[in-house]
């Protein structure tokens, strides 16, 4: 792995290690009467993010199968936090739990179908990037057609609804593009470079996101729960 790779990798780990920091503030922070236990979730996104980019800075868990290549603590971190940030939408525009459920199994089926469609080839790669896309469709339709009518109710949160909405329905665009220009797809572009971009859409996807609940935490507060 070249040391321009390694170099992004650590970096992305300080970005993370700022995301932990403000995640484990907003689970102690007393300035707001909330459910606590309710922020603590958010804990696990960049620390489970960071923990992945250790691992792939120290190069552990690249796995080749056959003539395919994937960094499996990418896939593992993907798996693990993309649930949590998308049904974190859910649980902010106050969405029933099976919604909540259903979003988030949605979700891991995307990325393990992405997974399946990245360590194989010919048609059969591109069967399985059809369905991970169709899971992701399916996370608009969630997003955008559903959930906005659970937000309509709790007048406070609706602020930070449309924030993360737009947050994870714009920025995940970027990921399925990027897979079918790098080296899992039509390979345009050199892994390295994929590397360096896939590194920054990650902290990018997931400290700002800590940092917007911190932000308007007060949209929790027990009595923004009425209309
Ligand atoms: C893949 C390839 C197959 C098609 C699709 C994909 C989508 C991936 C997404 C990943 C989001 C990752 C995030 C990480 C945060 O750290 C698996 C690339 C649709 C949307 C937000």
């Amino acid at each position: 792995m070249s040391t321009h790779v390694t170099a992004a990798y650590a970096l992305a780990v300080l970005g993370f290690v700022v995301g932990v920091a403000l995640a484990a503030r907003l689970a102690t922070v007393d300035d707001v009467d909330v459910d606590r236990g309710k922020f603590a979730y958010l804990l696990i996104i960049p620390g489970f993010a960071g923990l992945s980019y250790v691992l792939m800075a120290l190069n552990v868990g690249v796995i080749t199968v056959g003539s395919e290549t994937i960094v499996l603590p990418r896939y593992v971190d993907w798996l693990v936090t993309t649930p949590l940030l998308v049904g974190y939408v859910g649980y902010v525009a106050g969405a029933p739990r099976r919604w909540i459920a259903g979003v988030m199994a949605a979700d891991a089926a995307m990325i393990v179908t992405g997974g399946v469609a990245t360590v194989t080839t010919g048609p059969t790669k591109w069967a399985f990037f059809a369905v991970s896309g169709t899971f992701h469709l399916s996370l608009f339709y969630v997003l955008y057609r559903v959930f906005p009518g659970y937000a309509q109710a709790f007048a406070k949160r609706r602020g930070l609804f449309k924030l993360l909405q737009n947050h994870v329905g714009l920025l995940w665009l970027a990921y399925p593009l990027v897979w079918v220009v790098g080296a899992p797809g039509l390979g345009y572009v050199s892994a390295a470079g994929i590397s360096l971009v896939v590194a920054y859409l990650d902290v990018v996807a997931k400290v700002p996101y800590v940092y917007f609940v911190w932000n308007r935490r007060y949209a929790f507060d027990r009595d923004a729960a009425e209309a």
